[in-house]
């Protein structure tokens, strides 16, 4: 059992006041025991905490009464109630261990028996004392939980501080909402729609929140107000979204709300099964192309192929070789293997994070035996793609030398290898995320080149000015909002960037870049050093890519 900790060289805030949550429906005081809800109450290596007298202790669960508990509201908190000994939870000012008060301690003027709950990530929650302001927590392995966790417990953090209540008995306890996190109901997140569409909204500590959606139109198109949604007193409300009126395909649906300093965004991904064609598929050659010829292009309209070698399947599953620098958190998963991330969905790729299957994936033009598409300056690289913005989504369309064929030819990987990263995009917003909203970056690298190299891939990255802001450049959405168009041009002097054939930087073409063969490698990654917490939509991110096309200077 070890301590979680954050990655050393990121710092994550994501909502520091902890809230209240609202159990409306759950148990009332005294109430007869078939009539409550009855927990386990688990901690994240699925130990119990029981009753052990004056003490509280964790251990692996066994069935009896000892480790049955209930949940007592009163307005200032509630009250964790052992079912077969009715003593309370209790924490105690001056010492770190949690008691067991009869019924006698849990006076009205007594605060030292009340719990904050509240959803860290999906099931888990943390358990504050009230008269403490600490978190319940199992450390340090003595066999019995304590009450003097400082720190806020996160997604990614303090997992000893995290507790799941275990429905095992009474009537089912009511769904937990998160103060001030817009929640949807209805329809599913990442789910189909089609026509008219009732979407239902829980959004706990809002009176009202905004519906956005990106809408086809001349040029970019427009963004457009779906509804103004007025809630009830616990944040319920609904709306209707007109699926036929918007673009066909993957959208996202916007939610937002604000109350004071507390503002919330939701992305609603949904795929519009009816809808308005708009810019679906490969458009004509874009400008940047101009001269060459086209040498690739991939519109995910025939079957999607996978291999490892060979030219039976278009493209490799992992990073080449083997995925062994595979580097997302959820794992690259093969497209043969359980969990598969990929899926085609009309003439869209859709690669799928999922929390419940640890799985995403990558597609890499180049494959482990180094045959592949690949193209030499001058090129140019294109993809058209929506990312999905949650803690932790990690999008991208990158370029790098080939350096597998020195591999295969058992040169290792210290190779000098070239790296563009056309797009990377970050997903979560707010202190602690990297970008997001308008914001994605753009990486070259120069690997294994010596201090010559790293000389040559500061100047061109300082010369970027990252993270390149679409806005800033006329594109007035973003890149989770709707589809854009990302690419890069290579010739043996410039390195040039495009969004919607916009120019959005360039530098000096790197050395290996000018001569070595280029391929492409497309991917919904996760984490790299963020954290990464899907929970609020149940676990689910998707990537769809509509096309990716490659171009090349006759020789
Ligand atoms: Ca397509």
């Amino acid at each position: 059992m070890l301590r979680s900790i954050q990655p050393a060289s990121r710092s994550h805030v994501p909502f520091a006041a902890a809230a209240i949550l609202a159990m409306a429906a759950c148990s009332s005081t005294w109430a007869a025991s078939d009539d409550v809800t009855i927990y386990k109450i688990q901690n994240r290596w699925k130990q119990f905490i029981a009753d052990a007298g004056t003490k509280v202790a964790y251990d692996s669960g066994g069935d009896d009464l000892k480790h049955r508990w209930i949940l007592e509201e009163t307005p200032a908190g509630q009250r964790i109630k052992n079912l077969a000994s009715g003593a309370y939870l209790a924490a105690d000012r001056d010492a770190a261990d949690v008691r067991l008060v009869r019924r006698g301690g849990a006076a009205a003027a007594d605060d030292t028996s009340l719990w904050t709950l509240d959803v860290v990530s999906g099931t888990w929650l943390s358990i504050k004392s009230v008269a403490t302001g600490k978190y319940l927590n199992c450390e340090p392995q003595r066999g019995f939980a304590v009450c003097d966790g400082a720190n806020v417990p996160t997604s990614q953090t303090w997992w000893l501080s995290q507790w799941e209540f275990v429905h095992v008995g009474g009537p089912p306890p009511p769904p937990r909402y998160r103060l001030h996190q817009i929640a949807v109901a209805a329809p599913a997140y990442c789910s189909d729609v089609a026509g008219d569409t009732p979407v239902a909204l829980v959004a706990p500590g809002f009176s009202r929140v905004t519906v956005k959606c990106w809408k086809q139109g001349d040029g970019f198109g427009a963004d457009s107000t779906v509804a103004v949604v007025d809630l009830d007193a616990q944040g319920r409300g609904s709306f209707r979204f007109p699926a036929q009126d918007y673009p066909h395909g993957p959208l996202t649906v916007r939610i937002s709300g604000e109350n004071g300093a507390a503002q919330d965004n939701c992305y609603l991904q949904l795929y519009n099964r009816g809808g308005m064609p708009w810019n679906e598929g490969l458009p004509r050659d874009p400008p940047a192309a101009e001269g060459m010829t086209l040498v690739f292009a991939d519109d995910f309209t025939g079957p999607f192929t996978v291999s490892s070698t060979g030219t039976k399947g278009t493209y490799y599953d992992h990073k080449p070789p083997g995925g062994q620098q595979d580097f997302s958190t959820l794992r690259f998963t093969s497209l043969d293997q359980p969990h598969n991330p990929f899926r085609q969905v009309d003439s869209y790729l859709r690669i799928r994070a999922s929390e419940d299957a640890q799985s995403s994936g990558l597609i890499s033009s180049l494959k482990n035996d180094a045959s592949g598409i690949t193209a030499r300056a001058p090129c140019y690289f294109e993809c058209r793609f929506l990312g999905p913005n949650a803690i932790g989504t990690w999008p991208a369309f990158w370029l790098m030398t080939d350096y597998m064929t020195a591999y295969v030819q058992g040169k290792g990987l210290d190779e000098p290898c070239d790296e563009l990263d056309i797009i990377e995009a970050y997903g979560g917003e707010g202190p602690g995320h990297p970008n997001a909203f308008d914001a994605y970056m753009i990486c070259p690298h120069a690997w294994n080149q010596g201090d010559a190299g790293k000389t040559l891939e500061k100047q061109a990255f300082d010369g970027l000015r990252n993270p390149i802001r679409m806005r800033k450049f006329g594109i007035p959405s973003t890149w989770f909002e709707t589809f854009h168009t990302y690419g890069c041009k290579v010739t043996e002097a410039q390195t040039i960037y495009y969004c919607d054939n916009v120019e959005v930087g360039r530098h000096a073409t790197l050395p290996l870049s000018k001569q070595a063969p280029i391929f492409f490698l497309v991917n919904l990654a996760t984490g790299g050093g963020w954290p990464v917490d899907l929970s609020r939509y149940h676990g689910l991110a998707d990537m769809y890519v509509d096309y990716v096309r490659v171009y090349q200077a006759p020789k």
